[in-house]
């Protein structure tokens, strides 16, 4: 795509190798407004992409993700994106993209919404070979699409992004399984690799990031059992062929004895009760229990010893299950360490000799 002056006046002229309908429509002439100075880039002087101090524009598409039923419209509006803080001139696009014919049908373009256009379509024949339909969309899933605004008003690619147009594919089967329509840079066909460009004002470069979308063609359900996600903490149910999940507050269980009882919390199993065990307890979670604190009476003769202490050594850094019970005497973790030899040797000199 280049600037090319035309004739006495000087004029902007989108001229590529990939649009063969289009260019004698803009050729018809003219004249620029009154007070633009002309600016032709050569081909050999072409700067890089996005050149003229980052006078990019993006093109994407929004909804970014949707779900369709076969047979449903998915409307996806083409937007171009200021890549700068300052909304940029758009001077006009083409654009190749790609989806997956088996999945979504390209039924045309809806041009409600769209700002002041002189030509929006997908033109044929072209030099890619994209567009394989006289006079309709393309349907084998690659298609070039070109965009020209009138020489006045100006069209912008603001910040928040504007509406150029809006594609619209309809579902063909469902599968419930996201479908990408996406925006290419350039593709190969044959010995030809045909480029998408954008240009604003005499950038013909200007072309930035290119973000694709997915559909959903859904599986149409025809009874609740058909929904189930497997997931205890939403209710499902079919409506109007498609599935709603909807997050409930039941009990379940999340298979952690410690945090307590459990209840659905936002679709998930993440409210619980907490600590299940008393003040004197603490939580065993490997045996799914409360284990009372031990008192370092291993023997159970009532006194804290050293046939106790030689007990505690052999216990020391275990679980305080089992033997070990009554050398786990503080902490929660259940391990008998040096928070329980404090209290053991504060049990010890309490008892004193016997
Ligand atoms: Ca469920
Ligand atoms: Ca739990
Ligand atoms: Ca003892
Ligand atoms: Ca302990």
């Amino acid at each position: 795509m280049n600037w090319r002056p035309m004739g006495s006046n000087w004029r902007l002229v989108l001229v590529s190798s990939l649009v063969c309908v289009a260019v004698p429509v803009l050729a018809a002439g003219h004249n620029p407004a009154s007070g633009v100075t002309p600016k032709v880039l050569s081909d050999d002087a072409e700067p890089p992409r996005g050149a003229r101090a980052g006078e990019i524009i993006h093109l994407e598409w929004r909804p970014a993700t949707q779900s369709i039923l076969p047979g449903e419209t998915a409307n996806l509006g083409l937007y171009a994106v200021s890549g700068g803080a300052e909304a940029y001139e758009l001077s006009g696009i083409e654009l190749i993209f790609a989806w997956e014919p088996a999945d979504l049908e390209l039924l045309g373009l809806d041009g409600t919404g769209e700002p002041p256009t002189w030509v929006s379509t997908f033109p044929y024949p072209c030099g890619c070979d994209l567009n394989e339909v006289d006079g309709g969309p393309p349907q084998d899933g690659d298609g070039f699409y070109i965009w020209l605004p009138p020489p006045m008003p100006e069209v912008w690619a603001t910040t928040n992004g504007t509406l150029v147009t809006t594609f619209q594919f309809e579902g063909v089967v469902g599968t419930d399984v996201p479908t990408d329509v996406e925006l290419l840079a350039s593709i190969i066909v044959g010995e030809n690799e045909c480029e998408s460009a954008v240009a604003s004002g005499y950038n013909s470069h200007a072309l930035g990031e290119l973000r694709a979308a997915t559909v959903t063609v859904l599986i149409p359900c025809t009874g609740d059992e058909d929904c189930d996600d497997d997931n205890d903490c939403t209710d499902d149910a079919c409506v109007e062929q498609r599935c709603q999940h909807s997050n409930n507050s039941s009990p379940c269980d999340d298979d952690v004895f410690c945090n307590g009882a459990d209840t659905c919390s936002g679709g998930s199993c993440s409210a619980h009760a907490g600590d299940p065990c008393a003040v004197d307890e603490w939580c065993d979670e490997s045996a799914n229990q409360c284990v009372e604190y031990g008192n370092g009476d291993f023997n159970g003769d009532l006194d804290v010893d050293l046939v106790d202490f030689a007990a505690f050594q052999t216990c020391f850094g275990q679980l305080g299950v089992g033997y070990c019970v009554a050398g786990n005497m503080v902490g929660t973790d259940g391990v008998i360490d040096l928070a329980d030899l404090a209290s053991f040797v504060a049990q010890l000199e309490a008892s004193g000799p016997q």
